[in-house]
């Protein structure tokens, strides 16, 4: 039988502490699984499947979020503020926001030290990353069958000042020591990378497991065992992964800042343009162009940044319009159904 966690181990901190004033009615607990309008909750008596009630459903919650459980109910009677969030645009055209993970501490960037690898690709997670308050750390797998990995290490240290990048055997439980840290009790893990590149392998090395997805162990009532596969999964040293679909169809949303700090030299050059909204294409003063010019900025990254920057706002805008659309057509259809209205009482 799993022992019951402790706050600390499920990933509470002070910044969750500070937003309530835990009294005899409610407790905390970490959401590991949203399905159909239930939630599985783990808390300090143990875990725990809840039905959301209508009101509790308006307040988005999603994997990792950390919530109030009234005891008596139970029910969810609050969600807290999240430090990070990771979302994305619903399929087709709806244009809504998707919660996929909430409360993520570190993300797993995985690429692999062969043609997977891409600069741009990694650009776009890292922009990811920071919008979603989640540390990154660059793992490059398939260090095993590289003629060399120098240039792959180079290309991806270049990214960041100061930016961590392992490579390494994903399959290699020694190698894969390297990321153990970041997996300690209480942290809580996601891993983000193309398909292919290691990501399950890397979870089974981590886990010990030989499963596609790791599946938790829960007591029910009768003591009997049951498996099921959830969304967060318990790392051996008390740490959480988090492993939903969501993650494979994250997009840049709403991410204008994060972008800023990805290519933060690009930013703080722009900030010396003599105009403000320079484009930095043919205005006169543009210390982004004079820095591609001099040789300091490379113009392929200007263009990756661009690129990314119109993909945001594409998605973004869109909502925006989508939104006002929306009250646009509110607005016409309750004044069409006023004039029936109007129409019938005149019949009568
Ligand atoms: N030699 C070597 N093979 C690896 C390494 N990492 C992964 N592989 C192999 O690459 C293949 C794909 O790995 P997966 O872990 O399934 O990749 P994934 O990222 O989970 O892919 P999707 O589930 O499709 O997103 C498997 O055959 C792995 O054994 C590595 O570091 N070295
Ligand atoms: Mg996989």
């Amino acid at each position: 039988m799993s022992a019951p966690d402790s706050l600390q181990t499920l990933g509470w901190r002070p910044f969750f502490q500070a937003q309530v004033d835990v009294d005899g009615d409610s407790q905390p607990a970490r959401v590991l699984n949203v399905h159909r309008g239930r939630v599985e909750v783990a808390h300090e008596a143990g875990h725990h499947l809840l039905e959301l009630s209508a009101k509790a459903r308006e307040m988005g919650i999603t994997v990792g979020d950390w919530v109030l459980v009234d005891r008596t109910g139970p029910q969810v009677v609050r969600r807290l503020d999240r430090f990070g969030l990771f979302q994305r645009r619903a399929a087709g055209t709806a244009g809504e926001i998707q919660l996929i993970a909430a409360n993520v501490d570190t993300l797993f960037i995985v690429t692999s030290a062969n043609r997977d690898f891409n600069v741009a690709r990694l650009e776009r997670y890292l922009a990811i990353a920071h919008d979603a308050g989640a540390f990154p750390v660059i793992v490059i797998t398939k260090a095993d069958i590289a003629d060399s990995t120098d240039e792959f290490v180079a290309a991806a240290s270049g990214l960041a000042p100061g930016i961590l990048v392992e490579c390494l055997d994903a399959r290699s439980a020694d190698d894969v020591d390297v990321l153990r840290p970041w997996c300690e009790a209480g942290q809580t893990v996601a891993l983000l990378g193309s398909s292919g590149v290691g990501k399950s392998t890397l979870i089974n090395t981590l886990t010990g497991d030989h499963q596609d997805t790791r599946a938790v162990r829960q007591d029910d009532q009768r003591g009997r065992h049951t498996t099921t596969s959830r969304s967060m999964h318990r790392l051996p040293k008390g740490g959480w992964l988090v492993d939903t679909p969501g993650m494979r169809e994250l997009q840049l949303v709403d991410i204008g800042e994060a972008l800023d700090d990805v290519f933060a030299e690009i930013a703080a050059l722009a900030s010396n343009c003599r105009f403000g909204d320079c484009a930095h294409e043919s205005e006169p003063g543009c210390a982004v162009r004079e820095a591609i010019e001099s040789g300091t900025l490379d113009a392929e990254r200007l263009r990756r940044y661009r690129k990314l920057q119109n993909e945001n706002r594409r998605n973004s805008e869109s909502i925006a319009e989508r939104r006002s659309r929306d009250k646009f057509f509110g607005k016409m259809y309750k004044s069409i159904l006023a004039g029936k209205r109007h129409e019938k009482s005149d019949k009568h």
